[in-house]
């Protein structure tokens, strides 16, 4: 373990954070000895999910937060999480744009993430990072999606609270809202309120949920701060109300739970299921279906370890 790097992240130093997180991006297996260290001292922090379509206002929004947050001196961490593009030249530029205006304040810290730099999958890497965010202290951490279908449902399982931001210009998406999108969003916000059909957008977005759902439509105006310190508050609320009625421990469990799953299967994949594949005994048990002298299922269950941790055709007698 690199004790200095796991004692550097806990005081909160921006740059070890950084360098923790691209390690354990590119799979650095000292880099798991070192979250193995940090994970005692997470679970502090508000993860709050921040999505909607491309375009909406999410970054103006999260930037708005940000100095919400900072405002009343809360250290605060942006995930701008890039799902859709590999290479996300455009998103990683506008946000080192976004690190420059908070650059002298080490209250604040803004990374991005694509697919391209996480090895092990963006999902893992993601869950990663918030525990590094987490353990240096940051205590409101927000991790900014493009939400597009399924992906709206994937942050919010990594969340404590979703905020789904929809605007005037999305006419269809309020439709997609009542496709489930809606279960998942513990608040609303109609961004871009200054534009043209925000009222009969607002009026639609109330009427689309359902009441006993309880989850508050707001409008703002990210642009010029309008509506953020509504919204801030409103999360605050959110948080509070789901740490009391025992929510918050639930869905924090069914994240850990997720993310014990898909690092088991992560496991046997590198440690299982690529030796299999580039074993002689594979390329003999795939001539011998290809030519149907053997069935796949028992071909496989040859090939597989069994309890002694040796290839069950290989084992002796007894
Ligand atoms: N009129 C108006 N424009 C806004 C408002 N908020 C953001 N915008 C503009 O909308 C555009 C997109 O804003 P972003 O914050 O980059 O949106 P985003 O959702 O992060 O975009 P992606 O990350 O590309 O999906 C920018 O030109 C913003 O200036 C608003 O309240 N009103
Ligand atoms: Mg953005």
């Amino acid at each position: 373990m690199s004790h200095d790097l796991v004692h550097a992240v806990l005081a909160g130093d921006l740059r070890a954070v950084a360098r923790l997180i691209t390690r354990l991006e590119n799979g650095m297996v000292t880099a798991e000895d070192d979250l193995r260290h940090l994970f005692s001292h997470t679970g502090r922090a508000h993860v709050i999910g921040v999505t909607g379509a491309p375009g909406v206002g999410k970054s103006t929004v999260v930037d708005a937060l940000v100095a919400q947050i900072r405002g009343a001196g809360t250290r605060c961490a942006v995930l701008a999480v890039d799902p859709s593009s590999p290479f996300s030249g455009g998103a990683l530029l506008g946000d080192r744009v976004r690190m420059q205006q908070h650059g002298t304040d080490n209250g604040v810290y803004i990374r991005s993430m694509s697919a391209r730099g996480a090895t092990g999958g963006l999902a893992r890497a993601v869950h990663a990072a918030v525990h590094v965010v987490d353990a240096a202290g940051f205590e409101v951490v927000l991790v900014e999606t493009v939400g597009v279908g399924q992906s709206e449902i994937a942050v919010a399982t990594a969340t404590d609270t979703t905020v789904l931001l929809m605007s005037p210009d999305l006419g269809d998406g309020i439709q997609t809202l009542k496709a489930g999108i809606l279960e998942v969003a513990d608040v609303v916000v109609l961004n871009k309120a200054d534009q043209p059909g925000a009222a009969q957008a607002l009026h639609d977005l109330r009427a689309a949920l359902p009441r006993e759902a309880s989850v508050p439509v707001l409008r703002a105006v990210a642009r010029d701060g309008q509506g953020i310190g509504e919204l801030w508050h409103h999360l605050q609320m959110h948080f509070q109300r789901i740490t009391t009625s025992g929510m918050l421990l639930r869905r924090r469990e069914v994240r850990l739970q997720q993310e014990l799953r898909a690092a088991i299967e992560a496991a046997v994949q590198t440690t299982v299921l690529q030796p299999i594949l580039s074993s002689a005994a594979y390329r003999v048990a795939q001539s011998q279906v290809l030519q149907r002298q053997r069935d796949p299922l028992s071909a496989a269950h040859a090939l597989l370890p069994d309890h002694t941790g040796m290839p069950a055709a290989c084992a002796g007698p007894g």
